[in-house]
């Protein structure tokens, strides 16, 4: 069966195997699984960075523990590796393949997910037939060197007001702090990496981003 897109909460959680520190990452994943994610996407990025079979092998461990969680397993950009793999969707940028090109790569079935900073690249994303919009950076993040000026809560104010029924994920610098704000704006999820990747109790900081939805939506 496929796994299509979940709506509200989503507490989305993005790791590579550099984003884990010292810890093993697919003991990460368990235990952000264990904590009540409900979506996963593999983002391999850095000097460092897994490829060709390692990265296929990584990935397939992955996948495995998601399906274990009935959780959506998602890939960063890599369409060939996601069509390869089998996995449940792909999310890309706008510095990636054309989003209508991946829809019509991976057909209906698959989560197609695309990174927006406005409504007209929402507008766009929409049209291809995306099924959320990640918008972000939403506050100051340390994890991804080239990312944009944070644009708070107004790029995901705006794109809701536009697109009520369009799934908005929320990315950059959240925190179970807050993360209320993000809830509030009406996003439908935030997606996190360092937060819950470099958490001292992972499945304990994912059951707090799950609180803080109850107290901002
Ligand atoms: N895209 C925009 S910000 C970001 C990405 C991939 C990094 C988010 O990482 P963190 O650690 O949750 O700020
Ligand atoms: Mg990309």
């Amino acid at each position: 069966m496929a796994l299509k897109f979940i709506n509200k909460p989503s507490i989305y959680f993005i790791m590579g195997t550099e984003n884990t520190g010292t810890r093993h990452p697919l003991t990460v994943l368990k235990e952000a699984l264990e904590g009540g994610i409900s979506h996963f996407q593999l983002r391999e990025k850095g000097q460092f960075a897994l490829t060709g079979d390692e990265l296929k092998q990584f990935a397939k461990d992955c996948q495995q523990l998601c399906r274990a969680y009935g959780v959506p397993f998602i890939i960063n950009d890599d369409v060939e590796l996601a069509e390869e793999i089998n996995a449940d969707g792909i999310h890309i940028g706008q510095e990636d393949e054309e989003a209508a090109a991946v829809r019509k790569r991976l057909g209906p079935d698959k989560i197609l997910g695309v990174s927006v900073h406005s409504v007209q690249e929402a507008a766009e994303a929409v049209g291809a037939g995306a099924d959320y919009v990640g918008m972000g950076p939403v506050f100051p993040t340390y994890t991804k060197s080239d990312a944009k000026k944070p644009a708070g809560l107004v790029g995901i104010l705006s794109v809701k007001s536009t697109y009520p029924n369009l799934p908005v994920i929320g990315i950059g610098g959240i925190t179970p702090e807050n993360a209320e704000n993000v809830w509030a704006a009406g996003a439908e999820g935030v997606a996190v990496i360092s937060s819950i990747a470099q958490a001292e109790d992972v499945a304990h900081q994912v059951k707090l981003f799950s609180h803080s939805y109850k107290k901002g939506a």
